[in-house]
Order: structure tokens, then sequence, then C-alpha cells
């Protein structure tokens, strides 16, 4: 059962309502770095160092340096045949709800219209006294006089209240939860995919390497999603 993608993409052309976990793993074949595994980011740097507040407010310059490092390379890249199967997905007139680690922008620029960021977004800023968010223009500070930061979720920050709600309804609704190129170990958006089966979803998982969630999944379909989702989701599955 759990690697038969023909009775995966069965099930998926049947439910009225879809949602869909991505992580750095849907945009691995668009040349973004992943953060753990061989060549991931977290391998020459530390999260700690980099990607939390305190890092931040003791050297903002440090921290933006590297995300300016990182637009530079996602900047760059475009969405690969993953991120257009699911922009695809949405326009079959069923209920899918996009929600994403990724702070890329990939999935919108493959035309994907709802998304949730839970992490953020890499091309954003926001105002550290005003709480402003912005497209980021190159400046790293406010017009206030205060620091910008990277519109993005830190560890240890709370997720957007909003946002992070908007996902557990989406997950507790869904009749298939797809979880794709995530290695499942950040929280909260890790529970997704157990809230969904809980409520009696279909969980089908699409990555090149079991994660904790495998033994949960219901279907669990190993490969690179660049080539498993526009098999999995073709207007007409493989027989
Ligand atoms: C919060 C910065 C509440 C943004 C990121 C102890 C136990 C459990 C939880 C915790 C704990 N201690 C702390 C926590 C909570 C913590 C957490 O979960 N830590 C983990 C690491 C243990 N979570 C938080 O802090 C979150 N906030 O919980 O707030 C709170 C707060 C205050 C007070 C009370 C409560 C905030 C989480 C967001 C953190 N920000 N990054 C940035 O710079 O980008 S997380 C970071 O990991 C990224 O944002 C990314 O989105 C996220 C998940 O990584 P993945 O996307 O899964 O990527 P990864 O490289 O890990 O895996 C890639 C996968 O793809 C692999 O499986 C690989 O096999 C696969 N793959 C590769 N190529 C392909 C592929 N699959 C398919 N096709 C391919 N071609």
């Amino acid at each position: 059962m759990q690697g038969d993608l023909a009775e995966a993409a069965r099930i998926l052309g049947q439910a009225q309502r879809i949602a869909v976990l991505t992580g750095a793993g849907v945009s691995a074949e668009s040349g973004v770095p992943t953060f753990r595994g061989e060549q991931g980011l977290w391998k020459s740097y530390r999260p700690e160092q980099l990607a939390n507040p305190m890092a931040f407010s003791g050297n903002p310059e440090l921290v933006w340096e590297w995300y300016r490092w990182r637009q530079g390379i996602v900047g760059g890249c475009q969405p690969n045949p993953a991120h257009h199967a699911l922009a695809e997905l949405e326009g079959r007139g069923v209920s899918v709800t996009l929600i994403t680690q990724n702070v890329d922008g990939l999935h919108r620029r493959a035309g994907s219209e709802n998304v949730l960021e839970l992490h953020g977004n890499i091309w954003r800023t926001r105002c550290t006294r005003e709480g402003k968010i912005d497209h980021y223009a190159g400046e790293l500070k406010c017009s206030c006089g205060a620091w910008l930061r990277p519109h993005i979720v830190w560890f240890g920050e709370q997720l957007d209240p909003l946002i992070l709600d908007q996902a557990l309804s989406a997950a507790r609704r869904s009749q298939v939860f797809l979880s794709v190129g995530t290695s499942s170990l950040v929280a909260p958006a890790n529970m997704l995919p157990r809230l969904a089966a809980d409520s009696g979803a279909t969980v089908i998982e699409v990555n090149v390497e079991p994660t904790p969630l495998t033994v949960d999944a219901d279907f669990f379909l190993q490969g690179p999603a660049g080539e498993v989702l526009p098999r999995l989701l073709a207007k007409d599955p493989p027989p």
C-alpha cells in the first residue's frame, strides 16, 4: 500500500478538500539548498548563530549578510515541475490549501494562490519597531530609524497566529493531506499531517528518504518531488 502511486492518485482524484505541506525538498530541484542533509545549509551555518532573534539583535549585519546570500541563490532559481504540478492542482475546482515551510516564494511564482507561508518570506522585511511588513528593497533600516529584519519565523518565535490557525483548520478539514519534501522535524508544522490523519484524512508523503512521518503515512512515495508529483497529480492518473 505505502508505495502504490496509482492507488494514491486514485484517492487524490476523488478528494474535494486537499491540504499540502511542503518543505525545502520541494525546491531542491530548483537549486535552493535544503537545511539538513549532505549539502544542507545547517552543515555550514549553525541555525542558533543565524536564524534566531538573539543572533539578530547581537549582529544584525551578519544575519542580513546570510539572508542576502540566500536571496542571491533563490533569486536565480525557477519553480520546478513539483511547484507547477501543485499550482495546476489548484486550478481543478477542488479546495487546495498549500501550506509551505519554505520562504523562497517559488510556489506563488509557479502560480499557486492559496498559499500559507508558515515561516515567512525571504523577500519581505519587517520593521523591528513598528512591525510594518514590506517588500525587501535593499534597505536594512526603516524610515523610522529602526532595523528592518527578514520577515521570517526564527527558532523560538511564534508563527503568525492567523496563518497557523488557517493551516490547522485546513489540515482538520482535509480528506487528503499531502506532505512533500520535509524532514518533518520542525514544530508546529510537523503536527499538521497527524492532525489531518486524526480527522480521517488519507496521508500521502513524497520524499527521497523516510522521515518520522513515514511510519504513520498511508502512502510513502519515494523519489524526487519534481518526478513524483507530476505523475501523482496527473489529470489521467497512471493505470
Ligand atoms: C515555535 C528559519 C512556539 C527560517 C526555520 C524540542 C522538541 C520539539 C520542538 C522544539 C524543541 N525545541 C524547540 C522546539 C520548537 C522549534 C522546533 O521545532 N525545533 C526543532 C528543530 C526541534 N520550533 C520553533 O521554534 C517554531 N516556533 O514552535 O514557536 C513557541 C515559541 C515561543 C514560546 C513558546 C512556543 C519556529 C519554527 C520555524 C523555525 N525557522 N528556519 C529560515 O531561515 O529559513 S525552520 C527550518 O526548518 C526552515 O524554515 C524549514 O522550513 C524548516 C523545516 O525544514 P524542511 O523544510 O523540512 O527542510 P529540511 O532540510 O529539514 O528537509 C528537507 C527534506 O526534503 C528532507 O526530508 C529530504 O529528504 C527531502 N528532499 C530533499 N530533496 C528532495 C526531497 N524531497 C523530495 N524531493 C527532493 N528532490
